[in-house]
């Protein structure tokens, strides 16, 4: 079959270019099953092509979809279905909430992981009745079919397809604005959370902690590396340290096959399961820098989140990376569930005694299918239900619950951006790094609008 999958643009908003992994994943799988493969990643496609012109000789689409981009993916869905093109939609939004995609435009919503799934209904359609994992309209009528396990064995899976993207250099590294440009590629080295936060969306990957092995991993890194002369490797991974012994495994085995990439865990690394011993390893096979999802400024308000972190070891990690010369980004969210005035002044105080190079503040999102979500349902009000806008980095909030008022977190969140960057030292830090001047427009456009000055 020739199938066509797609990424959405992203409209409402700024976020770096990183490649649509997901997708990635699904394509080398059906390659590896004998079909032809496209993929259109519309965030950095610069082809003139028509619809027709795109459409053409294409037996299947799928479209991946997270929150933001979900309205964007009914509206690609609706326009291939005028051409009786069947559509599946997968990914985390759809994997929350399929039937809304189904009443929109798809013929077929993928729950949970697709490798297996778009495999199998590539071979059964249009008999897709029993297909694991799915829901569909049958007369009108929604089916759930049953859940697919999760895979086991994640070494099974050839290479993210990433031959399959149309312009390698349009991907940005994940922290474009203070990093210079360089041939950036992400991976994903693991699936799957055991943590609990209440504004995580887990039905995709699950419960379990899943890895692929060290070799996969780095003969991965190695591929891209020599194939595409990748310089820096963006790992996305939710929780990349679980498994201290995998770290170091890859980290031998980078040194040992002379893999000269700079690397990054921007998504976040466990601060409670690294020392200066494992990050030392890490930056001597060119590890440079790396996020720390701390959210909260108490210890208190750090359990009620269902985060399980202990705030002396989040110290003691900022304070090796320091040490170190490993840049740190704390990531710090306001207006949880739970929280008031004292809470969000606290963690603020919290991203300024730690401070570390770069903090980012979001203000919670209920992201359907959370456990956050639920929550506001019972107990609160939203204030936001177009999904265009369900975003961490735009500065609104989402949803009043007891004491938690818009006019105060949208306050904070202003307030926290000022407080921590509009220090003299912080400023002089960012007027003196060369990234700032690589660029010093968009440096300039995205500080303004992280202070409120401007819209984002
Ligand atoms: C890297 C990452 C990013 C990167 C960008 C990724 C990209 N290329 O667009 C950045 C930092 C820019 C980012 C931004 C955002 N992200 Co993000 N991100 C991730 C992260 C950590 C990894 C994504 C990834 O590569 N996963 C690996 C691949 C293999 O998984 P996958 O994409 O889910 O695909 C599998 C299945 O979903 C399914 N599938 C996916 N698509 C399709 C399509 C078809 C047809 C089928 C059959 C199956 C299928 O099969 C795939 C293989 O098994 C995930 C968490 C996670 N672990 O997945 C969060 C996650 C996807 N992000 C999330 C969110 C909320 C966002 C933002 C809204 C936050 C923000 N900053 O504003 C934005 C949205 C941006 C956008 N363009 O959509 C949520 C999404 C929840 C939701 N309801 O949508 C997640 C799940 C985090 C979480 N647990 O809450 N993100
Ligand atoms: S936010 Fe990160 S640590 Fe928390 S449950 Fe989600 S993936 Fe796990």
């Amino acid at each position: 079959m020739n199938i066509l999958l797609i990424h959405p643009k992203l409209k409402s908003y700024r976020q770096p270019k990183l490649p649509p992994l997901g997708i990635l994943f699904i394509a080398a799988y059906l390659e590896k099953k004998g079909h032809a493969v496209r993929v259109i990643d519309f965030n950095v496609c610069s082809k003139n092509e028509s619809v027709n012109q795109i459409l053409k000789g294409i037996n299947m689409v799928g479209i991946t979809a997270t929150t933001p981009i979900i309205k964007e993916a009914w509206r690609l869905a609706r326009i291939i279905k005028r051409r009786n093109i069947p559509v599946i939609i997968g990914g985390p939004h759809p994997s929350a909430l399929p039937e809304e995609s189904l009443r929109n435009g798809a013929d077929i919503v993928c729950i949970g992981e697709g490798e297996e799934t778009f495999a199998e209904i590539v071979e059964k359609w249009p008999n897709i009745s029993g297909v694991l994992g799915i829901s569909h309209l049958k007369n009108g009528e929604v089916i759930h079919e049953a859940k697919r396990p999760l895979l086991q064995n994640l070494d099974t899976l050839p290479f993210p397809a990433y031959h399959l993207l149309e312009d390698m250099s349009a991907y940005t590294t994940p922290q474009p604005v203070i990093t210079e440009p360089m041939r950036t590629l992400t991976i994903i080295t693991s699936r799957g959370c055991p943590y609990l936060c209440n504004y995580c969306f887990k039905g995709v990957f699950g419960q379990n902690w899943r890895a692929h092995s060290a070799k996969y991993v780095v003969d991965l890194w190695q591929y891209l590396y020599e194939k595409f002369d990748v310089q820096l490797v963006g790992i996305e991974d939710d929780t990349f340290n679980l498994d201290y012994g995998r770290v170091k495994e890859i980290c031998r085995l980078l040194k040992e096959r002379g893999i000269k990439t700079q690397w990054t865990t921007a998504q976040g690394i466990r601060a409670d399961r690294v020392d200066k011993e494992l990050l030392k390893l890490m930056q001597e096979t060119g590890f440079i820098r790396t996020g720390f999802g701390i959210e909260a400024g108490s210890q208190e308000m750090i359990a009620k989140i269902g985060k399980s972190l202990d705030l002396k070891k989040v110290r003691a990690a900022i304070r090796s990376c320091k040490e170190l010369g490993i840049e740190s980004i704390g990531y710090f969210m306001l207006g949880n569930y739970g929280e008031n005035e004292k809470t969000m002044e606290e963690t603020i105080a919290l991203a300024c005694e730690l401070n570390p190079d770069i903090a980012h503040f979001t203000i919670a999102v209920p992201l359907p299918g959370s456990p956050l979500f639920k929550t506001i349902e019972k107990e609160g009000r939203f204030i936001i239900d177009d999904w265009n806008l369900y975003g961490y980095t735009r500065g609104l909030c989402y949803f009043e619950v007891g004491e938690l008022k818009k006019k105060l977190v949208e306050k904070m969140w202003k307030k926290a951006y000022r407080k921590f960057y509009l220090r003299p030292r912080i400023i002089w830090k960012l007027l003196t790094k060369k990234a700032t001047w690589i660029s010093p427009g968009t440096f300039l456009k995205a500080g303004l609008s992280y202070l409120g000055i401007t819209k984002n």
